[in-house]
């Protein structure tokens, strides 16, 4: 039997919805450019897994995480048969404030557009403290989270799907 384990990365995969009816779009900030095409590959790599197919598979880039928010929305607006959004980013500290406020702001924003409109978004934003540490976890030592966004943005779909 699948565990649970206490590490909260680990997603049961045992569980995870037949995909192949859905479709999804992922929103990829071109800041840490490196970093959000790992988590960009994890999350495409796990829809093809559990069977979506590439032309349900809707890509789009924005600058900065902050503009995922925007790139979120419009997408929402522009695709309404999407069944569910991933927002991919990462946001590494620097010597100023702002990542404080780029984190906040997309946080937020994303929130937002969960709470507002009808298709979930999904929150693949890696904060981290240094370069390592996204590396790391965007196809390194601590996995992908990009894998893990696409999960949950599968269970979501259905989710969603069940709730109607
Ligand atoms: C300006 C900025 C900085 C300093 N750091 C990051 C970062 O680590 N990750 C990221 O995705 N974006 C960063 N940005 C850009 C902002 O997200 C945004 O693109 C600009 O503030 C313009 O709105």
């Amino acid at each position: 039997m699948a565990t649970q384990g206490n590490n909260l990365s680990e997603y049961d995969k045992s569980r995870v919805p037949d995909a192949k009816e859905f479709r999804f779009g992922i929103v990829v900030a071109e800041w840490n450019e490196d970093i959000t095409e790992g988590l960009f590959q994890g999350a495409f790599n796990a829809l093809k897994e559990n069977g979506v197919v590439n032309e349900n598979i809707v890509r789009w880039n924005v600058p900065g995480s902050f503009e995922l928010i925007y790139g979120c929305k419009k997408m929402q607006e522009s695709y309404d048969m999407l069944d569910a959004i991933i927002a991919i980013g990462s946001v590494i500290q620097g010597e100023t404030k702002h990542f404080d406020f780029v984190c906040e702001g997309v946080t937020q924003g994303i929130k937002d557009l969960n709470v507002q409109n009808d298709i979930p978004v999904i929150f693949c934003v890696l904060t981290d403290n240094n370069k390592q540490q996204s590396i790391d976890r965007s196809g390194g030592i601590h996995g992908n989270k990009g894998s893990e966004a696409g999960i949950a943005a599968i269970k979501m779909a259905q989710l969603r799907k069940d709730a109607r």
